[in-house]
């Protein structure tokens, strides 16, 4: 995910880097600097709607464009340790957005 900044080898810490499904948002130009960065078949042009980008809270929420829009990247597990996929695909980025639903406990008196 590039949101504000272009993607760089730099970044990225090598000369040749393959991007399999980017969210690209607000970042001017998406990629400058040296190497070469190949972008993958998923490229998503929208908001990635964080939290709170400010705080350093990087989080999606809920009318992300990462939502259900990445690829199986055989990591099954997120940033939060949530499992991955929730819904109906894998989301871009190091975070799976999902609603957790607890439903309550009924406890229900019964006589034999
Ligand atoms: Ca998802
Ligand atoms: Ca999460």
């Amino acid at each position: 995910m590039c949101p504000h900044r272009p993607a760089t080898t730099e970044r990225f810490g090598h000369e040749h880097e393959e991007l399999e499904a980017t969210l690209w948002h607000d970042n001017g130009a998406d990629t400058s600097g040296e190497g070469t960065i190949v972008t993958g078949t998923v490229n998503v042009y929208d908001d990635p709607a964080f939290a709170n980008p400010s705080a350093w809270d990087y989080h999606l929420t809920a009318g992300s464009a990462a939502i259900d829009a990445g690829v199986d990247a055989g990591v099954t597990t997120d940033i939060d340790s949530d499992a991955r996929p929730m819904g109906t695909g894998y989301d871009i980025g190091a975070d799976e957005w999902g609603k957790w639903v607890y439903l309550p406990i009924v406890l229900k008196d019964h006589a034999p």
